[in-house]
């Protein structure tokens, strides 16, 4: 027998940039998303006899972040079978998002409905979380939060159950010729900030913001908070004490004046900014266009998509 399961990726909109303990991959604060519907990940798994075994968009890939979370699932559920994974990812490298979110989610619900454990998605995102954190965001369609917690049980997400809105993200592509600094290593080096105890205050004020702003489908307001967050992560990074660094490139910097010039225009635009130099233009469906042919217009050759909210995981 084999299993599918299909999950699409998620933009923080309130970061999680920091972990409080490692193993359990629990972070040092709250987060909260949405989800996208144009990106995910359909995994399908199947039971073989010899070892476990990754088929990344049609080839064969290093199995070891994907062996030591089976391993995890196998400590938390019991033992079972080596699996080949077969997974596609539609989330395109050239729209500058990470695959992880929706690889990890799509994975956890196709193992664990395929060895028979009949999980709830609370259950399950507590699961993700232990691939990689912002996977366990990536169960529900539209606006999720992910609760920090003290431990392996209260660190879960869930569903904000927000009324429709007419949210779109526009995806802008900036090159990077720089090597990138990977999320964890970048968090680790974060947490040396002496901003870092200021962070963890606003973030906490800003994820009570940004619900009560979903809940009223204020997607101004849901912009200006989420500018404001991401680029105050992204302060962290640049006064480290060990290591500063910055993602963003000429190019992330320009972006973020457009955006800053359409605002001034009476545009409804914000910026967010993820591990890596490219920008996402929080905006609404009708105004997308404008947000698109303005960065067109001053940038001509980079990739820009737009996606609207999503749904969450479901079985073939
Ligand atoms: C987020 N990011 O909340 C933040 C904002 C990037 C910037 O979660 O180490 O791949 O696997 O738990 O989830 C990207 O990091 O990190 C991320 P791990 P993950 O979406």
């Amino acid at each position: 027998m084999s299993t599918t399961a299909t999950a699409h990726t998620n933009i923080a909109l309130i970061k999680y940039w920091g972990k409080k303990d490692t193993r359990l991959n629990l972070p040092t604060t709250s987060s909260l998303s949405l989800t996208l519907k144009q990106f995910y990940t359909v995994t399908t798994v199947t039971p073989n006899a010899l070892a476990d075994q990754l088929i990344l968009n049609g080839e064969e890939s290093d199995t070891t972040r994907t062996h030591q979370f089976l391993d995890v699932l196998r400590g938390q559920l019991g033992h079972f079978s080596p699996l080949t994974v077969t997974s596609e990812n539609h989330v395109p490298t050239s729209a500058g998002l990470a695959s992880s979110a929706s690889a990890f989610a799509a994975l956890t619900g196709a193992v664990t409905r395929e060895i028979g454990c009949d999980l709830n998605k609370v259950a399950l995102s507590r699961l993700a979380r232990r691939g990689s954190g912002s996977a366990s965001r990536s169960f529900y369609g539209h606006f999720a939060v992910w609760h920090e917690g003290v431990d392996d049980v209260t660190s879960f997400s869930e569903s904000l159950n927000a009324p429709d809105m007419p949210i779109a993200l526009v995806v802008a592509e900036v090159s990077s010729r720089v090597k990138k600094v990977s999320s964890s290593e970048g968090m680790r080096r974060a947490l040396t900030s002496p901003n870092y105890h200021d962070w963890l205050t606003k973030s906490k004020l800003q994820f009570q913001d940004m619900q009560s702003a979903v809940m009223a489908t204020d997607i101004e307001k849901i912009g200006s908070i989420a500018e404001d967050n991401a680029l105050s992560m992204h302060a962290l990074n640049l006064t480290a004490s060990q290591k500063p660094f910055t993602y963003f490139t000429s190019e992330t910097q320009q972006i973020l004046a457009i955006v800053q010039d359409l605002r001034q225009q009476g545009i409804l635009a914000f910026a967010t900014i993820d591990a890596g130099p490219n920008v996402k233009i929080i905006t609404t469906i009708t105004t997308a266009p404008i947000v698109t042919a303005a960065l067109h217009d001053a940038l001509p050759h980079i990739h820009i998509e737009t996606a609207t909210s999503g749904s969450g995981i479901n079985y073939d």
